[in-house]
């Protein structure tokens, strides 16, 4: 069995699998290098060689335990027919939200369009560097999905408070998202990823609406993975109890973000862990990185414990640290 299916089918606590969020990403050379020659981010990702290549750049380099498909959580917008566009400096920026034109998608244009995303899934599985090891497809979760349809940028950018007061139209939306979500995340499946993602990236904005907006969706997309037969992974960045939306939501385990106590969260969870450590701490030197690593990798040490971060690694990060992370957590004992 691939290394992150036996730390979360098999609850193994012998060996610390490692895969990184944005391990495919600006922090490599050899990425920074078809970046420059491939502006248009979304055609990129359509790009079904680059996107497999760009994908295994990672593995090739560390020997990651995991690939992640390099895609983005915004080609589910694109795909039902919102513009989106990234800009340099800026980030992503979403056409106007026209529900006419959204309810004009069915399952085969939607599929159709995301073609290239299946082609690169199905290109990397057969790839002879992914034998054992996995290939993580991924999506965002129903509620940050929605909020970048809505606000049109990042909430980073701002988000203006009545972002939350058309509940008629959330929910309807939330119901779009979901139904192609679902579809996405079977399609990704059909194409060879053998676990799923859920990123709830924006989750820390909500205080009253969580169990609307955040448990019910998430746990209805987190019901159909697992009866697809695939781990599911759920990264509820920055909500307050992670306890309670592991009892809710059930997830085959569970990503933790960088605020929170590791030792608070091994008291009180008990499915497998994923995460945590500050990418920041990659900023730093190899002597705070043991320091900050070893505290994961000991809080974890009787506990099922896929090593990450908690949240994705930042362009300036250096290389060597990223070998140094790796080789502290092959050889902790
Ligand atoms: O060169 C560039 O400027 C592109 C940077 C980049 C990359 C490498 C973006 C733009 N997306 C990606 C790939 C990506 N995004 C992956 C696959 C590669 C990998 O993980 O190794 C994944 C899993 C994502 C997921 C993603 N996209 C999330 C969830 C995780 C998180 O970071 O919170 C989110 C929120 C996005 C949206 C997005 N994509 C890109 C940007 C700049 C943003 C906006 C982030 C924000 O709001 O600040």
């Amino acid at each position: 069995m691939t290394p992150i299916k036996n730390c979360i089918l098999n609850k193994d606590t012998t060996k610390n699998p490692i895969w990184l969020m944005r391990q495919a990403g600006r922090y490599l050379p050899e990425f920074r290098e078809i970046r420059k020659s491939n502006q248009d981010f979304i055609k990129l990702c359509l790009n079904e060689n680059l996107s497999s290549e760009i994908t295994l750049q990672p593995i090739k380099r560390f020997g990651f335990d995991a690939a992640i498909i390099f895609s983005d959580i915004l080609m589910l917008p694109y795909a039902i027919n919102q513009e989106v566009k990234f800009e340099k400096g800026f980030g992503p920026k979403l056409g106007d939200l026209n529900i006419d034109k959204i309810k004009q998608t069915n399952e085969v244009n939607f599929t159709n369009k995301l073609n290239p995303v299946y082609k690169a899934i199905s290109l990397t599985s057969k790839n002879h560097l992914l034998q054992n090891r996995d290939l993580i497809g991924f999506v965002g979760a129903p509620w940050t999905i929605l909020v970048y349809m809505l606000n049109k940028m990042s909430p980073k950018k701002g988000l203006p408070k009545k972002f939350f007061n058309d509940t008629l139209l959330i929910n309807n939306l939330l119901d779009i998202i979901e139904t192609f979500l679902k579809l996405h995340i079977k399609n990704q499946i059909t194409a060879g990823a053998n676990v799923i993602q859920i990123f709830d990236s924006w989750a820390g904005l909500l205080e009253n609406k969580i169990p609307d907006y955040i448990y019910k969706p998430t746990l209805n997309i987190v019901e159909y993975v697992k009866k697809l037969g695939v781990p599911v992974i759920c990264f509820p960045r920055g909500i307050k109890d992670y306890k309670k939306f592991c009892e809710i939501v059930k997830p085959d385990a569970i990503n933790i973000d960088y605020e929170v106590d590791p030792i608070k969260i091994i008291k009180e969870i008990k499915i497998p862990v994923q995460g945590g450590l500050d990418p920041k701490v990659l900023l730093t030197s190899k002597e705070n990185l043991r320091k900050e690593v070893e505290k994961y990798l000991t809080t974890f040490k009787d506990h099922p414990y896929i090593f990450n971060l908690g949240h994705g690694i930042l362009p300036e990060t250096k290389i060597d640290l990223v070998k140094e992370l790796i080789d502290i957590v092959r050889n902790f004992k």
